[in-house]
């Protein structure tokens, strides 16, 4: 057995003396269905959602945040959250708005000058590269401040945000084109595109809608500014949209919720919006031919420029065939293109029905430009009847929709009914439908508003909670539920409280699709995916100063902040640049400045900075804000600001105690011995890993080099560690030497880890069997007493079947089932005088039991291993 020192044994073995798993046994899942009052239908599904504990989920959901500005992203079926981005909103987790790299991304968001820290988030959406997610980014709109965000999905950070020039708020957006060529944004309230005061009189004349046909650069994912343009459209309100695919790609549909052109005005006795936008019996889909018009927009003789931005006035995309209008039924609300491009469902919240318009019938008229008329401003209008595939009566304010991989399906929300609704929208026939709580808005359905939607799944955003969760005040959390909607009828799963603004949309994409990284290369500026020109490394650190900006170049490893004490004049201007130079998966630190207002997160490798004008005189702690180590409250300094004009007095030295020369030696000694025995594990367990080959896999090499990093900075603390105690310094002998038991058990614990994971790879693989007797083995309790290859508070059992002499295998079964008949066998009773405890019946059944030694046998199989 291998010798640990006593620390290193506290470290490593405490976790697993203390996981005493419970274990079920027949009889048990009754029981807890009768305490908890849980029918049969809950535990299905509760079983069907389900993740235990490691294991992950099959789809990620992105989800917009409303009024906090944010994303929330969240797993399928467990409905668990996994993050909250920081996208419109500061941040302070992710150091977002707290650090100079975020601030920069966040004030890219200013609008005419103005600091804008919050957004209203509605419409996140994916890339797509064919028509299907490619994993790589995610866009979304801000509709109270017309803006656009786009994060980045290898490190779920947001890198841009885009003002746009001309709309006074945007809603219909984000919706990428089938190759991410562009990002579709329809404003919502008309304004006057110009900054200037236009009467309200003059609306018809001089405010506009339209939609921003955003450029994207898939590769670089940032939208290209100078290369987007808008397409000017009447002061209809335009709302949703969907790009077209397939069949349709190429075009975009816009709704619209105003095409009475009203304007209200309570206050002088006319009667309200709401009476007067819905007027009218309809309000037009409006079409364009965004494709053409992106060529047409290559031309200055085709855009106005509005605020440094293109616009394509109305009458150019007319007079170029690429913008028609066609009715839809009053105040619709969303629109749905099919997966195949060939059928567009809008519903309106006014108006039972759905409407179905068919791409081939639309496309005919244009092409025959066989028009009904023109609506004021001169845009063709079609026929709506000869439009329409057909319409389907679903119920009470039908809102949006998302298309399954079944021909024919779709889900469509019910606002009003609080219901979802699956019906055919090829037959137009309702086919079932699903209570849900309450009033729902939008649903999400896995990647079904692509090219190749999923099924299984659809979430009900449900606008409110009202009883179904524990009050926590007047202000109710928002209720995500999941149905499950792999059978024929819909079966509601679990409800899911959202607590962070009021989501109004969330796109969900496989996990397979995902692929973000756990370590950014040393020194990235993680906003900019560049070299950052802070980045310091080992040895590296430093205060410059230059009049009275000061730069502090400072490094975070576990456990200390370099450097430690920082002595600046009050009113000067600091600088610090922080780099995380650990590179083992999650290893953060946070860094904050007290009273500063300042804070960064640093994963393993970035560099990121804070700024600060040091106004205020005194002593402030700076530290790590993640508890990072078993030495993180020590990682820590001080950042000391000094009134030039001051003289400070320096105190009294107080007297006092301090350890004798000998008492010292023996301190010294010691810590150096318990080195030595330490460094003897990790010598073991090198040796197993250079044994066993352990460069062979990628996973455990870079363990390894995460652990050898930490090694490998031993010998620089052991050179001072000699020299203090050579000049006979042996306070400082000391703290070196702890430094470098520091070090050690880093590398230990990484090196551990390295271990098993190489022990998993090379060991012969399990029977199916001995792989179901690992996990009766670990949920029954078992690892509590006994580690394997290591005597803990119960013997080790490699070896176990095989010292019982030839009926072994019958003692270890009788001894698993019933314990209680051994205690007095010799062997037995003098086990547990040894241990000072007795085998417990864990009421294994006859197959557990079974298993289990089967996986015993894989162990004394494997048992060079352990
Ligand atoms: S919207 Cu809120 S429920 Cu902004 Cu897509 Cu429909
Ligand atoms: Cu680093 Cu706590």
């Amino acid at each position: 057995m291998i010798k640990y020192s006593n620390k290193l044994v506290l470290l490593l073995v405490g976790a697993s003396l203390a996981a005493t798993a419970s274990f079920a046994s027949e009889g048990e899942l009754q029981k807890v269905m009768k305490a908890r009052g849980l029918s049969e239908i809950d535990v299905v599904r509760a079983a069907k959602t389900y993740n235990p504990s490691g294991v992950k989920d099959e789809y990620v959901v992105f989800s917009s945040g409303g009024q906090s500005g944010q994303v929330i992203v969240y797993g399928v079926p467990s409905m668990r959250i996994l993050k909250y981005i920081g996208v419109f909103t500061p941040e302070p987790w992710q150091g977002y708005g707290f650090d100079e790299e975020s601030k920069k991304v966040l004030r890219q968001g200013n609008i005419r000058g103005k600091e804008i820290n919050w957004g209203d988030t509605h419409h996140p959406a994916l890339s797509e590269k064919d028509g299907k997610y490619d994993g790589k980014w995610l866009a979304i709109n801000d509709k109270a401040n017309p803006r656009i965000a786009i994060i980045d999905l290898a490190d779920f950070e947001t890198k841009q945000i885009v003002v746009n020039p001309v709309f006074k708020s945007s809603h219909g957006g984000a919706f990428f084109t089938q190759n991410s060529d562009f990002i579709l944004e329809a404003c919502q309230y008309a304004a006057p595109f110009d900054n200037n005061y236009h009467p309200i009189e003059d609306y018809k004349e001089t405010y506009r809608g339209g939609v921003t046909m955003w450029r994207f650069d898939p590769k670089k994912g940032r939208v290209q500014e100078k290369e987007s343009f808008t397409i000017e459209m009447p002061p209809y309100m335009q709302d949703l949209s969907d790009s077209g695919k397939a069949a349709s790609d190429g075009w975009g549909f816009t709704n619209s919720v105003n095409s009475e052109m009203y304007t209200g005005g309570i206050e002088v006795g006319m009667p309200p919006n709401e009476a007067g936008m819905s007027r009218n019996d309809t309000d037009f889909l409006h079409i364009y031919n965004w494709k053409k018009l992106a060529e047409l927009a290559k031309d200055p003789k085709n855009v106005k420029m509005i605020n440094n931005h293109k616009v394509i006035p109305m009458d150019i995309a007319v007079k170029n065939n690429a913008l028609f209008l066609v009715p839809e039924p009053k105040s619709p609300h969303g629109v749905d293109v099919s997966p195949d491009g060939e059928y567009i469902t809008v519903c309106g919240k006014l108006d039972t029905h759905a409407s179905v318009y068919k791409w081939s019938k639309i496309k005919k008229l244009i092409d025959n430009k066989e028009f009904e008329g023109k609506d004021p401003y001169g845009v063709p209008i079609l026929d709506m009847k000869k439009s329409l595939h057909g319409q389907a009566e679903l119920g009470l304010g039908p809102l949006h929709s998302q298309y399954s991989p079944v021909d024919g399906e779709i889900y469509t929300s019910l606002y009003v009914d609080s219901q979802v609704v699956k019906w055919n929208y090829k037959t137009l026939k309702i086919l079932d439908k699903q209570n849900v709580h309450y009033n729902i808005g939008h649903l999400c359905g896995m990647e079904s508003e692509t090219m190749d939607p999923q099924g299984r799944y659809i979430i009900a955003l449900n606008k409110l909670s009202i009883d179904r969760f524990q009050n926590v005040g007047p202000l109710h959390p928002q209720n995500h539920q999941l149905i499950d909607i792999s059978g024929k009828k819909m079966d509601l799963l679990v409800d899911m409280p959202l607590p962070l603004g009021e989501p109004h949309n969330a796109v969900a994409i496989r996990v397979e699709k995902l692929n973000g990284h756990v370590r950014y290369t040393m020194g990235t500026n993680s906003r900019t995916d560049t070299v950052h020109e802070g980045k310091t490394l080992a040895g590296q650190e430093r205060v410059e100063r230059n009049g009275n900006k000061v730069k502090v170049y400072a490094t975070m490893v576990r456990s200390h902040i370099n450097p430690e004490r920082i002595t600046v004049n009050k009113g000067d201007e600091v600088t610090m640049y922080l780099t995380n130079l650990e590179r083992a998966q999650d290893e953060a630190h946070g860094f904050t400045v007290d009273h500063y207002n300042i804070h960064a997160s640093l994963e393993p490798g970035k560099t990121s900075s804070v700024k600060f004008i040091a106004d205020m005189e005194g002593v402030f702690p700076y530290y790590c804000t993640e508890f990072c180590s078993a030495l993180h409250l020590e990682m820590m300094g001080y950042l000391m600001v000094k009134d030039p004009n001051k003289k400070y007095v320096s105190a009294q030295k107080t007297k006092m105690q301090t350890m004798t020369p000998a008492q010292l030696k023996a301190e010294y000694d010691k810590t150096v011995a318990t080195n030595a025995a330490t460094d003897a594990v990790i010598q073991s367990v090198v040796k197993f890993l250079k044994e066993n080959k352990y460069e062979k896999h990628k996973v455990v090499a870079d363990l390894v080099t995460d652990a050898m990093d930490q090694y490998g900075k031993i010998p620089e603390q052991k050179k001072l560690a000699n020299a203090a105690a050579k000049a006979g310094n042996m306070e400082n002998a000391i703290l070196f030497e702890n430094m470098i038991w520091q070090y050690m058990v880093k590398t230990a614990d990484v090196g551990i880890r390295a271990k098993d994971a190489l022990v998993r790879l090379i060991a012969t693989k399990q029977s199916a069997s001995a792989a179901a007797g690992e996990k009766a083995f670990g949920e029954g309790g078992c690892g509590g007493c006994h580690v394997i290859g290591k005597v803990s508070s119960g013997p080790d059992l490699t070896g176990v079947l095989e010292r019982h002499g030839k009926d072994g295998t019958k003692w270890v079964k009788d001894f698993i089932m019933k314990p209680e008949t051994m205690y007095n066998d010799p062997y037995t009773k003098a086990m547990i005088d040894y241990f000072n405890l007795r085998m417990p019946n864990q009421h294994m059944s006859e197959q557990e039991t079974k298993n289990i030694i089967e996986y015993l046998k894989w162990v004394d199989e494997n048992a060079n291993l352990f």
